[in-house]
C-alpha cells in the first residue's frame, strides 16, 4: 500500500514530532493534524515535549505532548526525523505499537534511514513542512488557514526564513499558495525570527562574544556553558538561530557551536558557509543533518568534546595548523 492510500483508509491517526521540537517538525505534525481532522480522523499528537514556548503561536499546539490515550491506531505519520530514536519516550513507551502499526515517514535530511514502512523522503525539499503541503494536496484534502500557518512555519523556519540555498521555486510556490489559504507571513516572521525574549538577546551576546577563531582562519566556534545560562537567567532554547547567525561571518568554512547540556554532555550545532559538508563530522560522533547545516551530541566534558570535535572540524576543512587548546 502506498502512502495514499494508508491514510485514506486510516481512521485513527498518531502524528508524531521529534523530540526538542523544532518549527519543521512541529509545523509539519499540526499541518497534517489540522488536515486529517478536517477530513473525519481522530489524530492524536505526540511529542516527546510540550510546544516549546516561542510555538505556542501555532494553532493546535495545546493537545501536543508524550501521553497517549489507549486506542485502535491504524496509522503512524513521522515527521522531520531521521531515525526512530528521535521520538523519544513517544517510541519508547510504546515500541510496540510502532512494531503493529503501518508508519510513514515524511523526511527531507539525507542521514534518513528509511525505518517507516513508507518512507517518503526528499532530501531536496527546504523544509518537512514543505512535503506535507504537496502530499496534503495529492490527498485531496482542504488546507485550512490553521493548517496552513502551521505547514508555512515550518516552511519559513527551516529555510531560514528564505534564504538557505535549499529553498526553491517549488518551496516559494508552496509558500505562495499557503499565504493565499490565508498562513499570515508577517506574524510568524514575527513569532518565529524576530522576536526575542531579553534572555535571549543577552545569550547570543554572551556566545558571540566567545566566538574564536582558528589560526588559519578556515573554522570558528563558541561554546556556552551551563553557568553563562545562569548567569544570563537563559535557557538554551532562547540561543536558537545564534548559530545561523554566526554562518554569516566572512571567511571561516565552517562554524561550531557547543552547548554544555551538562557535565557529560554536550550538544553540537555545525554550519557551513561554502561547499564543506558539516555532516561529516557530525556523523562521526553519532549525529546528522544536512550538507549546510548539521548536529551531534558528545558525551564527554566541554573541554573535551571541544577537543575532539575541533580535531575532526580542521581535518575536513584540511587546516594544517594544530588545534588551539
Ligand atoms: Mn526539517
Amino acid at each position: 500500500m502506498d502512502a495514499k492510500e494508508l491514510v485514506h483508509k486510516a481512521q485513527n491517526v498518531m502524528v508524531c514530532s521529534h523530540i526538542n521540537p523544532d518549527g519543521d517538525t512541529l509545523g509539519s505534525m499540526l499541518g497534517m493534524y489540522h488536515v486529517l481532522t478536517a477530513a473525519g480522523k481522530y489524530v492524536q499528537r505526540a511529542c516527546h515535549n510540550t510546544t516549546p514556548p516561542q510555538f505556542t503561536f501555532l494553532p493546535g499546539h495545546e493537545g501536543v505532548g508524550p501521553d497517549l490515550p489507549d486506542r485502535d491506531w491504524d496509522l503512524i505519520i513521522c515527521h522531520d526525523a531521521s531515525d526512530i530514536q528521535r521520538f523519544g519516550s513517544v517510541y519508547e513507551q510504546h515500541r510496540d505499537l510502532f512494531e503493529r502499526v503501518p508508519s510513514i515517514c515524511i523526511d527531507h535530511h539525507v542521514t534518513n534511514s528509511g525505518w517507516a514502512t513508507v518512507n517518503l523522503i526528499d532530501t531536496s525539499a527546504s523544509a518537512t513542512a514543505e512535503m506535507v503541503y504537496y502530499f496534503a494536496r495529492e490527498l485531496g484534502y482542504p488546507i485550512s488557514k490553521d493548517a496552513g500557518t502551521c505547514m508555512l512555519t515550518g516552511i519559513f523556519t527551516d529555510s531560514g526564513s528564505f534564504q538557505f540555498t535549499s529553498v526553491t521555486a517549488r518551496t516559494l510556490r508552496a509558500a505562495a499558495d499557503l499565504v493565499e489559504m490565508g498562513a499570515p507571513l508577517p506574524d510568524i516572521a514575527y513569532e518565529t525570527w524576530r522576536k526575542k525574549t531579553f534572555a535571549s538577546a543577552r545569550i547570543w551576546g554572551a556566545a558571540l562574544e566567545g566566538l574564536h577563531l582558528s589560526p588559519d582562519g578556515r573554522y570558528c566556534w563558541s561554546a556556552v556553558t551551563q553557568d553563562m545560562l545562569r548567569q544570563h537567567a537563559a535557557t538554551f532554547n532562547e540561543l536558537e538561530g545564534a548559530v545561523s547567525h554566526m554562518s554569516g561571518i566572512a571567511g571561516p568554512s565552517i562554524v561550531a557551536l557547543f552547548k554544555e547540556e551538562g557535565p557529560d554532555e554536550v550538544d553540537v550545532s555545525f554550519r557551513s558557509m561554502d561547499d564543506t559538508d558539516c555532516t561529516v563530522v557530525a556523523v562521526k560522533f553519532g549525529g546528522g543533518g544536512h550538507k549546510k547545516a548539521a548536529g551531534c551530541t558528545v558525551h564527554a566534558p566541554l573541554a573535551e568534546a571541544e577537543r575532539q570535535i575541533l580535531a575532526e572540524v580542521a581535518k575536513l576543512v584540511g587546516s594544517r595548523e594544530p588545534v588551539p587548546a
